[in-house]
């Protein structure tokens, strides 16, 4: 039959056949019906989630024709079944996700159905938070543009594509999160090839656009972004989104800078299986979307023009209709994960940071660093090892300007840390990053998700709480959520603590137990230069986030410095020090509060109480064995931080110090740590508030006692 192209639209696009035409109509048709089999099994109980496309799929249809599957890069939201299908995620495979199986290629059971996922085609995986994912676009994005710059990566062509697109949807409701805004911010910036498509459909479950966007029109907003492309469009319009979408791609591919195409759709099946859209949306205006719907619009369209008859479409319905239910009666009879594979890929299979291969000898090398020569040294000798390696946060470049570089002596860090990389290394792998922190980590984890491996600082612990959902919900879990197939190993370096004298409430935070409580991260936290080296090494090498605590206070003390232990030298995660022998208490600390307990025990030795200062230098993992060893024999044990007593890491030893060696204790297992209440700026507040050695002294002495 010969397209006889009525409509104007249709004109501009008669490049597309009529096998193309069906094939579009058959994917939306797909895409609707898996979610209509997917409400049905819900109503079984066959699954446990579900959450419809309906409504949005002849835009993502004209996204998934538009771009390229294994050659762009895909951070599609839970509404783009239609794109999923169109770039070649199959039924079957949806539906293992939708039943929790096994093998569900976007997660193995972890994740909830309709969150994509699919190495084969870069469709990274995607979590729940709306908007996070638009940091990871950006980051994705970002990895692209410095494979293209940084030849020294070995294998970089196969890492890029020169005219890549990163594709990155999400709902009208989303752009009200502040990552939205910083994604367009960075994106426009650096001018970084990201596709954005905000699929509006009016409301977010029930809060309706105009209480979310001013004047209602996010594109309207974004206008005046300097580079940004910016379509508006009717979404459920397949034409239309295509003609859109191929601009957008177009100027995207041709580097002229990021795109933002704007479609408004509908959603016909409430927000999810959970909400009924009739209690806050009046049935005219339920009636007035049911007429914009996209697959009814586009059968018209075929049929308007004669490309099909209504027993060629019912032939195609009942086709799609098999292929649905064929696929569903295989997925539901597909293996499940079993109970015992549980706590699989929170870290990586394959890269153990406790274990011997970690354990390198020292090589001493030059007089004593401080430990913030020590880390500058291992991040320039790390990053001469491994070109992968990008280091960025908030001024940690010598100087952005570049033509301010040859004339001045470099920032390098507000505590100089990162001095001088970006002199050596490059603006392309060493940079500064706006001022805004779940951009830094969201970003990093796009770029690790293509094997970058980014070591980004957060300029104080004090303000790492706008990352703390890219933290928690996204680079933790990366791994996990996607039953191993995305990672983000990445390091985060964080200047943490207090003891400043002055520090005040804001630059003296402590903290570590909360990101210990966050599956899927490592923590290490040194108090000595020697320690520092050894295990960011370590940190970097390994294959699992880590979040890597460097006290302020210990930065450039005397007591803690050491000697470089050369280009190697790693410290196993895991494994504690023992920092002085003793035999009647052992104290178990970390941080600023070793020296401190190492004091308390110099006094202690006079009343003839010998106390032992264990350092755990990791927090997780911690080194378990060696606490209970030294337990067993001192019988007594004082756990000392600088974080709150109320909450604090010490709270988890000594739980488990009294569940596992209750045997082996002859007094209560102690705890000194910060009192409750934030660090205060006046000195004496401060001392008042922080522990002191004379602290520990005394809980050291009453457990002496017994
Ligand atoms: C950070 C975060 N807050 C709240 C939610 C709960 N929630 C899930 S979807 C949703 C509405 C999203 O609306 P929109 O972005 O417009 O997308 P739509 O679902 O309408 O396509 C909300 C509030 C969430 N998942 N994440």
């Amino acid at each position: 039959m010969k397209a006889v192209l009525k409509d104007r639209e249709a004109h501009a696009f008669a490049d597309l056949s009529r096998d193309q035409l069906l094939a579009v109509h058959r994917c939306m048709l797909l895409s609707r019906k898996l979610d209509d089999k997917e409400i049905q099994l819900k109503g079984q109980s066959q699954i446990f989630f579900q959450i419809s496309g309906a409504g949005h799929e002849a835009v993502l249809v004209a996204a998934g024709v538009t771009l390229k599957p294994a050659y762009d890069w895909f951070f599609p939201y839970y509404r783009d079944r239609a794109l999923c299908l169109q770039i070649g995620i199959t039924p079957y495979e949806m539906l293992l996700a939708s039943v929790g199986a096994k093998d569900d290629p976007a997660s193995g059971g972890r994740q909830m159905p309709s969150h994509w996922g699919h190495p084969k085609y870069n469709v990274v995986s995607g979590s729940s938070p709306t908007g996070t994912q638009v940091l990871h676009a950006v980051g994705a994005a970002e990895a692209g543009v410095i494979y293209s710059r940084v030849p020294q990566i070995p294998d970089r062509a196969s890492r890029y594509h020169e005219d890549e697109i990163t594709y990155v949807s999400l709902g009208e409701g989303a752009t009200s999160e502040g990552e939205f805004w910083e994604a367009l911010n960075v994106a426009c910036t650096k001018h970084l090839p990201v596709l954005f498509l905000i699929e509006d459909n009016g409301y977010a479950i029930s809060v309706p656009v105009e209480v979310q966007t001013p004047g209602g029109d996010i594109s309207r907003l974004v206008r005046g972004f300097p580079g940004l492309h910016v379509d508006s469009i009717d979404g459920t319009d397949f034409f239309d989104s295509l003609r859109a979408l191929r601009e957008a791609a177009a100027y995207v591919r041709a580097r002229k800078g990021p795109a933002l195409v704007h479609a408004r759709v509908i959603r016909p099946y409430s927000h999810s299986l959970s909400d009924d859209e009739k209690l806050y949306k009046p049935a005219a205006e339920r009636e007035a979307e049911a007429r914009r719907d996209p697959i009814a619009r586009f059968s018209e369209f075929l049929k308007s023009n004669s490309l099909v008859t209504d027993d060629e479409l019912a032939a195609m319905a009942a086709d799609v209709e098999r292929e649905v239910n064929e696929a569903a009666t295989k997925a539901l009879a597909a293996a499940k994960p079993t109970k015992s594979t549980a706590e699989l890929w929170v870290y990586s299979p394959d890269v153990d940071p406790t274990s011997a291969a970690f354990d390198t000898p020292a090589r001493p090398e030059g007089k004593p660093d401080t430990m913030v020569e020590a880390i500058n040294r291992t991040l320039k000798d790390e990053m001469t090892r491994d070109p992968r390696i990008v280091v960025f946060g908030e001024d940690v470049a010598d100087a952005s300007k570049r033509e301010a570089l040859p004339l001045v002596k470099g920032k390098g860090g507000v505590f100089k840390l990162t001095h001088g990389l970006q002199r050596l290394y490059g603006d392309d792998r060493v940079f500064n990053s706006p001022l805004a922190e779940a951009s830094i980590v969201g970003r990093g984890v796009g770029m690790a998700t293509r094997k970058l491996k980014p070591v980004v600082e957060i300029q104080f612990f004090d303000y790492i709480w706008p990352a703390m959902m890219q933290i928690r919900d996204e680079m933790t879990m990366m791994r996990y959520r996607s039953g191993n197939t995305w990672s983000c190993p990445m390091v985060i370096r964080v200047p943490i603590g207090g003891y400043l004298r002055g520090g005040g409430p804001y630059h003296s935070q402590s903290g570590e137990s909360i990101f210990a409580h966050c599956p899927g991260v490592r923590i290490a936290y040194p108090s000595t230069a020697v320690d520092a080296a050894g295990l960011l090494r370590t940190a970097i090498r390994c294959d699992d986030p880590v979040l890597f605590l460097e006290h302020k206070h210990l930065y450039r003390q005397t007591y803690n410095k050491g000697e470089y232990q050369g280009k190697d030298f790693m410290i196993p995660f895991g494994r504690a020090s023992l920092r002085r022998e003793g035999d009647h208490v052992l104290v178990v600390t970390w941080g600023a509060l070793v020296q401190r307990s190492l004091l308390a025990a110099q006094q202690a030795e006079k009343d003839h109480i010998s106390a032992a200062v264990l350092d755990l230098r990791t927090i997780v993992p911690y080194d378990w064995e060696t606490i209970a060893s030294h337990v067993k024999r001192t019988n007594r044990v004082v756990i000392a931080h600088e974080d709150q007593v109320m909450c604090g890491f010490g709270g988890e030893i000594a739980a488990r110090i009294a569940g596992e060696l209750f045997e082996h204790l002859d007094a209560p297992v102690r705890r000194v740590g910060a009192r409750n209440t934030p660090v205060a700026y006046n000195p004496d507040l401060e001392e008042a508030i922080l522990p002191q050695s004379s602290d520990i002294l005394k809980a050291i002495r009453d457990t002496a006692k017994y």
